[in-house]
């Protein structure tokens, strides 16, 4: 298979939730020095995408997205490596969530991915965060930058509470707070008063390790 099948196929795959094979196919691909942005794009992304859009319409329902998004996780894991610059110091700290009520992780685990891969030291609080646990964490493990991740329109209302929990706790213009995820907007993220709206995991990295440079006055 050339570039353009071996990408398609793993979109194919993924979209039928084939982890073993989608986890060959991006071996494949790598194996033949397909860029990792590439295989991550236009294969792991270009199927969880379609599978997107079938789930909105009712042709696909929760079992068989999970099964995708394992597929997805899996593939992710093995770009790790290349998406991730390794034996990088430590730049700064951050703390990096799921807010409450969401369990999505996808795109999570790829704005980790990416701050990894910046040389930031990420901690995940994983999915279904409480706001409180955001704004502790990054009290004890000294963290420079909080960010939340979601995904539904009812859950990303709560980095409004993340941001009131910060207040509440005194820490508010210590730390920044970034916010992301498909339904979150620059406008958003001005009305709950947040630091920073970034629509993509590359984006997040870049200006969290912006922002934990900065922080070194805090
Ligand atoms: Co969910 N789901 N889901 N789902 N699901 C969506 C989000 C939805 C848009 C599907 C649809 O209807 N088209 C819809 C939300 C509608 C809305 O609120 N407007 C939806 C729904 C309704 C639901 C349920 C309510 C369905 C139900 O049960 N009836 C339910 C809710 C469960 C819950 O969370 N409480 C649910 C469940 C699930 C699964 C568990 C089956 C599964 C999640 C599995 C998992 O994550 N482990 C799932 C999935 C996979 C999706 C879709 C298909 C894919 C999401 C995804 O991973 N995309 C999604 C439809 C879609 O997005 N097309 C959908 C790929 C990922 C890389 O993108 O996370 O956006 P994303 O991350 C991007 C950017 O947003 C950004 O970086 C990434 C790209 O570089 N980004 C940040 C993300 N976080 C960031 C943080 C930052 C900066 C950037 O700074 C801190």
């Amino acid at each position: 298979m050339n570039s353009k099948e071996i990408l398609k196929e793993i979109s194919k795959q993924l979209q039928a939730g084939r982890t073993k094979t989608v986890k060959e196919l991006v071996q494949q691909a790598v194996d033949q020095k397909i860029p990792a942005e590439e295989i991550l794009h236009n294969g792991l992304l270009d199927g969880m995408n379609i599978i997107g859009e079938k789930f909105k319409n009712n042709e696909v329902f929760v079992p068989e997205v999970l099964l995708s998004a394992r597929a997805m996780n899996q593939g992710i894991q093995l770009l790790k490596p290349m998406l991730a610059d390794a034996g990088m110091v430590a730049s700064g700290k951050v703390c990096l969530g799921t807010v409450k009520g969401d369990l999505h992780d996808i795109g999570k685990n790829l704005v980790k991915l990416m701050m990894e891969g910046k040389g930031l030291e990420v901690i995940d609080l994983g999915v279904d965060v409480e706001p409180s646990l955001f704004v502790q964490t990054a009290i004890e493990q000294n963290c420079q930058v909080i960010c939340c991740s979601a995904l539904l329109t009812t859950t990303m209302e709560a980095m409004a509470d993340v941001v009131q929990a910060a207040k509440e706790a005194g820490i508010r213009d210590q730390i920044k707070i970034m916010v992301g995820g498909a339904p979150v907007t620059q406008g958003f993220c001005d009305f709950i008063g947040a630091d920073a709206y970034t629509d993509d995991a590359a984006s997040a990295a870049e200006q969290a390790l912006a922002f934990c440079q900065q922080n070194e006055l805090f």
